[in-house]
């Protein structure tokens, strides 16, 4: 048996991303819970419900995670609880918070806090949420308490998960709250949203000299179907403008990209510590005249392309490397805020997990600045839109019950993170199949 073995730094994050709504339970002044109320906007009318039960005991996972050998978590704080109506704080819910990262670092583990991810207060998304004028001073009001209460327990900040899955989904297909579907409105949104994370980067730092602060951006590759049609060529490209570029211009480059908006991009530059990436999947983009509303782009994939449970997408590893590798040149250091598969009964994880850490470790290997990767996610939970259908946990959970079942996923999973190494007994132990592959005789 070949005896290469891939190490990863000293000093990398192994860890798990959570969001608040998708574990806590029972958050009711949020616009997701009324959403869930609302019948047909939940696939198999799921409801968060009671979820992973976080709010009342986070720290039974916790323990699954230190046990798993993981030594940093993403979690997120949940907006609604701790300003439950405009100005009114909840400093119970803050002390909550403060047992729970004060709880992650009891354990050894280094806790990575997003400051919004979804999930809106009941009262902010009645005034309209981030289309309200004062939706930047709002947000930025928010943040100075939660920093005022953690900071001396949290210097890893993520102020804004993927905000344009928010708009996308919210703004432009529907399928989020508030179900709007206007293109127009999904941009002032996404701009809204970006000067928020601006104004929180400069708040925080102000509060906090030893603050990291980042912002989590949902990466997908849009590939030409055919590579040599430059019709495919360019609609492809109109996708990743819309949906990638359109957060990345502003925040590298200081520009805004059509079609969210044209010139400089005022007081939104050097705003990022690090950069998050969620990575996932890719679409292969064809171009297609009847796809009008979406810029004339059908989203299609590889004939031989393995798929996803739920018609998630392709497995493709390769666009871990990729995508970092993109992001490498601008010197700052990079985190993978997510990454993983649904996957109910584990057949594809420990695959698709072993295959994207490996690409991980091919872009270490070029010096790129990755410190640290947080797997989607710890404990199955509620997928939004998809409610329950669709299972990314390394432990598979039963709502109804609580009873958590590890998957094999976990155990492999550990097994890297303790050793911080892809080993062949690894690999011969989990995936066999994969030997070949990855260590070519
Ligand atoms: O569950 C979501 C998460 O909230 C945001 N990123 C993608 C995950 C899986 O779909």
């Amino acid at each position: 048996m070949p005896k290469a073995t891939f190490h990863f730094p000293p000093d990398f994050l192994w860890g798990v991303a959570t969001a608040s709504h998708q574990v806590e339970g029972h958050n009711t002044n949020n616009q997701w819970w009324a959403w869930e109320q609302q019948e047909g906007r939940i696939k198999q009318g799921g409801v968060s419900g009671m979820a992973c039960n976080w709010w009342e005991n986070a720290e039974l996972d916790f323990d699954r995670a230190e046990a798993m050998g993981l030594n940093t978590l993403r979690l997120s704080i949940e907006w609604s609880r701790v300003e439950v109506a405009p100005s009114r704080i909840d400093t119970a819910a803050l002390d909550r918070y403060r047992e729970m990262v004060r709880g992650l670092h009891a354990r050894g583990i280094e806790p990575m806090v997003t400051l919004h991810h979804f999930s809106d207060p009941l009262w902010f998304a009645e005034q309209g949420g981030w289309l309200n004028e004062n939706a930047v001073a709002y947000f930025t009001r928010y943040v100075e308490q939660v920093v005022k209460a953690l900071g001396d327990e949290v210097t890893l900040w993520c102020t804004i998960n993927e905000p344009n899955v928010y708009t996308v989904l919210g703004y432009v297909l529907g399928d989020f709250p508030p179900g709007i579907q206007d293109q127009r409105q999904a941009y002032r949104v996404l701009r809204a949203m970006l000067k928020a994370h601006a104004a929180a980067y400069r708040r925080i730092h102000q509060l906090q000299v030893k603050a990291r602060v980042g912002l989590a951006h949902n990466y997908r590759f849009f590939d030409p179907y055919n590579p040599r049609s430059p019709r495919d060529r360019w609609v492809a490209r109109i996708q990743d403008l819309g949906y990638n570029q359109s957060v990345l211009n502003p925040l590298l480059k200081g520009t805004w990209s059509l079609p969210v908006g044209v010139g400089f991009a005022w007081g939104l530059r050097r705003k990022l510590d690090w950069l998050g990436l969620n990575y996932y999947t890719r679409d292969l983009i064809q171009f297609d005249k009847e796809a009008r509303a979406k810029f004339f782009g059908r989203a299609t994939h590889a004939p031989d392309a393995e798929l996803l449970d739920g018609n998630y997408g392709e497995l493709y590893p390769e666009g871990m490397f990729r995508m970092l590798k993109k992001f490498a040149y601008m010197g700052l250091p990079l985190y993978i805020t997510e990454n993983g598969i649904p996957d109910a009964d584990d057949d594809q994880r420990p695959r698709a997990l072993l295959l994207h850490l490996h690409q991980m470790w091919r872009a270490l290997q070029e010096n790129m600045p990755v410190k640290g990767y947080y797997h989607w996610t710890l404990t199955d939970n509620f997928e939004w839109a998809e409610g329950w259908t669709l299972r990314f946990g390394l432990i598979e959970l039963d709502p109804e019950t609580q009873e958590r079942t590890l998957r094999p996923s976990a155990n492999l999973y550990s097994a890297i993170a303790r050793g911080n190494a892809i080993t062949p007994e690894i690999l011969n132990a989990y995936v066999p199949v994969l030997r070949s592959e990855l260590f070519p005789e």
